[in-house]
């Protein structure tokens, strides 16, 4: 019994290791129309972006981190009854060979109390977080309160 646990916890460690170095989702995924809704004061940012996934495989965006903020959370709304509202998700799915969305009124990266005041053209640089651990930085635009999209 002794002898079995101590043989196995080294080949385990060494089957994660090399599952961990050969996945890597952020390798496969494509950014574009990417882009932040800036609101007055302390207002939390949603952010958004489209993202492809060119691999074979599914991935999945569980989180972001950015300098500019204290904290970010993967948050996705709805409409229920006719009132708006937000809920965290763990993860969000992009295919393999397709895409998933973050937009408004949908899922979005809700950015919590910025370090200095973001505004309007600023650029803001995301590390988007897939569930292999493997991260990927993108350039977000600053865009008004009213904006509906990345570009005008
Ligand atoms: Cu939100």
């Amino acid at each position: 019994m002794m002898a079995r646990s101590t043989l196995a916890l080294p080949l385990l460690t060494c089957l994660l290791w090399s599952t961990a170095s050969l996945a890597n989702q952020a390798d496969h995924i494509r950014t574009s129309q990417a882009w932040i809704r800036v609101l007055p004061g302390d207002l939390p940012a949603g952010a958004y972006v489209t993202l492809e996934n060119t691999g074979d495989q599914v991935a999945s965006l569980q989180g972001a981190s950015s300098l500019r903020y204290t904290s970010t959370m993967l948050h996705k709304s709805s409409t229920e009854g006719g009132m708006g509202r937000m809920e965290m998700v763990e993860h969000l799915d992009i295919p393999a060979h397709g895409k998933a969305e973050l937009a408004p009124g949908g899922y979005h990266l809700m950015l919590m109390k910025a370090q200095a005041p973001v505004k309007v053209g600023d650029t803001v640089k995301l590390t988007l977080r897939f569930s292999d651990g493997s991260t990927q930085e993108a350039d977000f635009i600053a865009r008004p309160a009213n904006a509906t999209d990345a570009t005008h």
